[in-house]
């Protein structure tokens, strides 16, 4: 029997070159392999606020992008995670047996619930990140590094669960790419890019235009030593010492499908502002490609709703087989 695979992208602004190295990118790979399920996390999305009209084009808009970035339907179940209300009722439950202490220890709880107006949903998004990937007795979950902590506590919940009540989840194991896991700001290399990133200066997204990106590129923040380009061959290295520069190498690196030490050997003899034009060439190039493919999906948008419908379809199925159990095991029916 295949491998389990499962993962979301919320639709709570403009996907990024990030959500694409860091995550999409590993996905379309995986689909080969595995039973692949991927879905477009709108419950969560509205943790924070959101303009009801925008977050409905955004839902398509993200379906969208996964198939023009290669998400295979013949190959890949798609859905969107309100289609499907098992995924709150699992929240339910395995909110009966979630630690406070340890959502009040998530990253991702503390720095959003400063940005944002705190609210429960934001503090319970882990559990719910949880029932996604548990309702399919998921074995592996490409993500960044950043969402390491939540499948931990999936992990956590997932053996709360099953001492307590008898053998009823799989526990999944996180696949985080070791050199593209997380893809930086190109203003400030020493936060990650991030869709709600306020300096839209900091963020190339998948549908930027060429001169956006161009100028993005640009204005990115090298270094102050014009030799580093020439000096530093190690990864590790830059990336603690010389993160502005090390984070264009390592997207030019994903972007070419090269490892680092190949995209440094290319391009160590440049200088910044040659490097970073063919940066922007081959990253106008390689979107161009998916923004061609993104822009015929939409034009047919009855094809792209025939693929949803049939991901909600097979995920409800599967997932009523494992709500089932928990259902029976916890005294609900
Ligand atoms: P937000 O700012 O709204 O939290 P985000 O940009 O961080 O959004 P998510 O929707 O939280 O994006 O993430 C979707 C997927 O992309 C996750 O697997 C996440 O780990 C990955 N990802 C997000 N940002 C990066 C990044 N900068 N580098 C690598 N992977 C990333
Ligand atoms: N929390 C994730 C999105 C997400 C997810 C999931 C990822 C929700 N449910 C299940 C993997 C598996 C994020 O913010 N990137």
């Amino acid at each position: 029997m295949s491998k389990v695979v499962f993962s979301g992208i919320q639709p709570s602004g403009n996907l990024h070159i990030g959500n694409y190295i860091g995550a999409i990118s590993q996905w379309v790979k995986l689909q080969d392999l595995t039973e692949s399920i991927f879905c477009i996390v709108d419950l969560h999305a509205i943790t924070v606020p959101q303009d009801p009209k925008v977050l409905r084009d955004k839902v398509l808009e993200v379906a969208a992008l996964y198939l023009a970035c290669g998400i295979d339907p013949k190959k890949s179940h798609i859905f969107i995670q309100s289609e499907n209300p098992n995924h709150s009722y699992l929240a339910w439950v395995l909110n009966t047996i979630a630690p406070f202490g340890q959502l009040e220890r998530m990253t991702q709880w503390k720095e959003k619930s400063v940005k944002h107006e705190e609210n429960a949903g934001l503090f319970d998004y882990p559990v719910l990140m949880a029932s996604d990937i548990l309702l399919y007795q998921t074995d592996e979950v490409p993500v960044g590094e950043d969402q390491k902590q939540h499948i931990e506590l999936t992990r956590d919940l997932a053996e709360r669960f099953n001492k307590r009540f008898g053998e009823t989840f799989k526990l999944p194991v996180p696949v985080i790419q070791k050199e593209t896991a997380r893809i930086m700001s190109l203003q400030n290399p020493a936060a990650k890019m991030s869709k709600s990133d306020n300096d839209p200066l900091g963020t190339i997204n998948i549908l930027d235009t060429e001169e956006q990106i161009r100028e993005k590129v640009k204005k990115a923040v090298t270094d102050s030593d014009p030799s580093v380009l020439k000096m530093h061959e190690h990864m590790n290295f830059m990336m603690e010492e010389h993160q502005g520069i090390g984070n264009l190498l390592t997207i030019y690196a994903a972007f070419k499908g090269y490892n680092f030490h190949d995209a440094w050997k290319e391009n160590s003899d440049k200088s910044y502002q040659d490097f970073k034009d063919g940066l922007a060439n081959l990253l106008i190039f390689e979107l161009a490609k998916i923004q061609k493919r993104y822009n015929e999906i939409r034009n047919g948008e009855k094809a792209l709703r025939k693929i949803l419908d049939e991901g909600r379809n097979y995920a409800l199925e599967k997932s009523s087989v494992t709500l089932r159990k928990v259902k029976e095991k916890v005294g609900l029916i």
